[in-house]
């Protein structure tokens, strides 16, 4: 009581107060200036570049705030319906020069900084990239949240805040070494914390049945331990929007009582190394991109986050709502993946324990709740989990579980397909086997009322294969929602020459209504056009080689053409596709060295999971080879090959503007969608690709003769491995090939260590090529041939690029997201007054 009626006198003694703050060249300066005192400490006479960076954060952030208090009040007086992202993974990169730009004060900070005798660039390259993810799962989680806020969605993003995200990547004579990402090291201006939400949530411990009142038993979990989860809040800022939405991360600690216990045993060292277990949990990303089976603490991440997070949707609703009565109509949750497709049985515990409901209802719910993305159909990354493994961590969800299972079998299966004793096999969410396994797919899948692929080919695929019975058994509930990236961060932020020739042309609105880039195609035949347009892609280049120069030590000349693959490092993506090309150049160097060839630089980005032993050896190879090369007197400027290190989003941001060239060369069935394809080709690459993915759309959208497909389809794919593919074959049958796959593994390379590079090559022959490289090299050949050809004639190359440009504008994240809202959550967007 007494604390409410103090609010009251707060509220009324402020009333009238005036918040209004300035966005103007002036304010800035003075809000930096005070920034750099009052919470930095640090006179501007000894104040570094970080200080200078930290006080313009501080500064812009405070504009930020502004937008973010007057749009959280509107969605909850206005108990709005919400979508909560449900990730384990956010690739955010660096935050400063979007929020800059979504915010409106690029400019005016630019110039309170130049004011202030400060390098606006050396300021922005200060900041460190916010790295909690692994790849395309992550960056596209990034994407949806800038999306949702510019099209003034009211949304949350849920996630982890790992105190350090996807490792440092460097090479040491030519191996990758890990190193950890600290990138909480230098301070991180943008979070806000919130203890005043902070959780707690029960784990492990065992569960016992007791008796009501009724004489009916019920099952309690109990002996439980408790975790903390302690909220971090990055704002998210809507582009030329009012909203700012934000992105919730959970820092796990030791709950307080848990120590006390332990303490009271007696145990001080006990409780410390208690203490130390609680705050593993959010202490590092797994790195791996496709799936962590088996790790106690991946499965632990995994409960950690979701709980946390279903604790804080519930919190908020009843805040707000009376009963249950509401819920779905006021939550709608999408699981990314099934990475956190434990609040299931999470929110059945929930309503059917703790709320007393009853199963149908309860279930009834969560079904309305729920929405589920899959994100690949490679089986190795489809998630399952021990039951022994299960029953230890979250003894209670596993029972759930069993019982969601028996449900599902009993009613739905057993009626549509009756007394069919394989198909309750076939469709269990437990696995049989020793152990027994959870199928977190299936069980997503049965809890949704949507479940949808990140791109045509790849929704179809899991129709027909992955999710075939379930397609029969539930019509309709599969939907296609390709992939799309925010135009903001990958074109607008990074290429901003591009930019203005855009708006130029098409209007100043094109980020916010990227189909507005067809208007470029009008001008694909114009001569001045293209002559810009490609002066500002060789500008480009000039600063992705200075970046070259400083980061691999290779001088590489800006007219070649810059050939890029940049993704995680997989056999399914086959950079060794692209390493058998470059073998094959060298060797036509070698042996023709009158004959006039297309210079390239060919420029790699890729990461690979630490224990992904052939993907490591594959950018061994990559790094040998391409070191002869650069250092062959022979060669020159026709070929240089660089792996430029530790490849994140500010890399991207870099490198994107300035390709020709974009290898999207996946063994066609086997990348749901990339992303980084249509960065590439909205930023004026040319797709050298197989079709799969959305490289399919990307081909329907920019028309057949502007893009160089090449390859098996994925029924070829599917044939050629159902008669029996042998690798030999083509090995055997084609001399080029044969030579340069030997003259690879061979010690030309690896002076001394004769033997380094054999694993790549084995794994092309004896190991069966499963990603059938040696199959579609002799397409890839050929394709690469078309490409040189073309690029010979440059007023075609232009008009190629301009049209790629100009076609980009179905894969804007506005355009996805629009979708999601109108056909899985049922959002209204709901825009906030300045
Ligand atoms: C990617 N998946 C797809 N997974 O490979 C890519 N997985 O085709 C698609 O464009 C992208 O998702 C967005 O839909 C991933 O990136 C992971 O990173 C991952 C991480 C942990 C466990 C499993």
């Amino acid at each position: 009581k007494a604390k409410k009626a103090a609010s009251k006198a707060a509220k009324k003694k402020t009333k009238g107060f005036n918040f209004d703050i300035g966005y103007d060249a002036e304010s800035l300066k003075t809000s930096i200036l005070n920034h750099l005192r009052f919470s930095l400490a640090r006179d501007v006479k000894g104040a570094t570049t970080r200080d200078w960076w930290l006080a313009t954060c501080y500064a812009v952030k405070d504009r930020i705030l502004d937008r973010y208090m007057k749009t959280q009040a509107k969605h909850n007086n206005e108990n709005t319906r919400r979508v909560y992202y449900l990730s384990l993974e956010y690739l955010m990169g660096r935050l400063m020069e979007n929020n800059l730009v979504s915010a409106g004060v690029y400019d005016v900070t630019r110039e309170a900084l130049e004011e202030l005798g400060q390098d606006f660039d050396d300021i922005i390259n200060e900041e460190v990239d916010m790295g909690l993810g692994n790849g395309g799962l992550g960056r596209l989680a990034a994407c949806f949240l800038d999306s949702l806020a510019t099209l003034e969605y009211p949304a949350i993003g849920y996630g982890i805040h790992y105190e350090f995200g996807l490792f440092r990547q460097e090479f040491v004579n030519g191996h990758q070494v890990e190193h950890p990402d600290n990138w909480l090291q230098k301070g991180t201006p943008w979070q806000i914390n919130r203890p005043e939400y902070q959780v707690e949530v029960p784990i492990y411990g065992h569960v016992e049945y007791h008796f009501n009142s009724k004489g009916d038993w019920y099952p309690l979990w109990v002996n439980t331990q408790s975790i903390i989860g302690m909220p971090w809040d990055i704002p998210i800022v809507g582009y030329g929007a009012n909203t700012v939405n934000f992105l919730r991360l959970w820092e796990s600690r030791a709950s307080n009582e848990f120590d006390l216990e332990a303490f009271n045993r007696g145990g001080y060292t006990e409780a410390v190394r208690d203490k130390a277990v609680s705050e593993t949990i959010s202490k590092v990303l797994y790195p791996n991109d496709k799936s962590e089976s088996g790790k106690e603490l991946r499965l632990v991440q995994q409960y950690f986050f979701v709980a946390c997070s279903l604790h804080d949707i519930i919190r908020r609703y009843k805040n707000l709502n009376e009963g249950w009565g509401d819920f779905p109509s006021k939550v709608a949750v999408q699981l990314n993946d099934t990475h956190p497709a434990i609040a299931v049985p999470e929110l059945m515990r929930i309503l059917v324990d703790e709320e007393e409901m009853d199963w149908d209802d309860a279930w009834a719910i969560c079904r309305n709740v729920f929405g589920y993305t899959n994100h690949t159909l490679l089986p190795e990354a489809l998630e399952k989990w021990s039951v022994p493994l299960f029953q230890k961590v979250l003894p209670r969800h596993l029972q759930i579980i069993f019982e969601i299972n028996r449900r599902f079998l009993e009613d739905e299966v057993e009626a549509h397909w009756p007394g069919d004793n394989s198909k309750k096999s076939a469709l269990s969410i437990i696995e049989e086997g020793h152990p027994k396994m959870v199928r977190m797919a299936y069980l997503a899948v049965v809890a949704s009322n949507s479940i949808n692929g990140v791109a045509a080919l790849h929704t179809e695929l899991l129709k027909k294969n992955l999710f075939h019975d379930f397609d029969e058994l539930y019509p309709g509930r599969f939907n296609n929602k390709t992939n799309g990236i925010t135009p903001r961060r990958f074109l607008k932020v990074c290429n901003p020459a591009l930019s203005e020739l855009i708006a130029e042309k098409v209007g100043e609105d094109w980020p916010t209504n990227l189909d507005k880039l067809t208007g470029l195609a009008k001008f694909a035949d114009d001569k001045a056009f293209q002559k810009r347009f490609m002066q500002i892609k060789r500008d480009n280049k000039v600063r992705l080689a200075a970046t070259i120069e400083v980061l691999c030590g290779v001088t590489v000349n800006p007219d070649a053409l810059f050939d890029v693959q940049i993704k995680r490092l997989h056999e399914y993506k086959r950079q060794h596709l692209l390493l058998l090309h470059i073998l094959a150049r060298y060797r036509e160097i070698l042996h023709n060295p009158d004959k006039p060839i297309v210079p390239r630089v060919i420029i790699f980005g890729a990461k690979a999971a630490p224990g992904y032993d052939l993907a490591k050896n594959i950018i061994l190879a990559i790094n040998k080879i391409g070191k002869t090369i650069n250092e062959d007197p022979r060669v020159g400027d026709k070929l240089k090959v660089v792996f430029l290190p530790n490849y994140r989003v500010s890399l991207a941001e870099q490198i994107v503007p300035a390709a020709d060239l974009s290898e999207q060369i996946s063994t066609a069935g086997k990348e749901a969608s990339g992303t980084g394809n249509m960065k590439l080709s909205l930023n004026g690459a040319l797709t050298i690709g197989t079709l799969d993915g959305a490289n399919v759309e990307i081909k329907e959208e920019v028309g057949d003769e502007n893009i160089f497909i090449f390859g098996m389809t994925v029924d070829e794919v599917e044939k050629l491995r159902s008669s029996g593919y042998n690798p030999w074959d083509f090995y055997n049958e084609n001399p080029e090939l044969k030579a340069i796959v030997d003259w690879m593994a061979s010690d030309t390379f690896t002076p001394g260590e004769p033997f380094a590079l054999e694993p790549v090559r084995r794994s092309l022959l004896d190991g069966g090529d499963p990603f059938f490289v040696l199959a579609d090299y002799a397409a890839y050949a050929e394709a690469q041939k078309k490409v040189d050809e073309c690029f010979l004639d440059q007023e075609r190359w232009a008009r190629m690029a301009i049209l790629n440009s100009a076609h980009m504008g179905k894969f804007s994240s506005d355009r996805t997201i629009h979708e999601y809202a109108r056909d899985i959550w049922k959002l209204e967007s709901l825009p906030v007054e300045k």
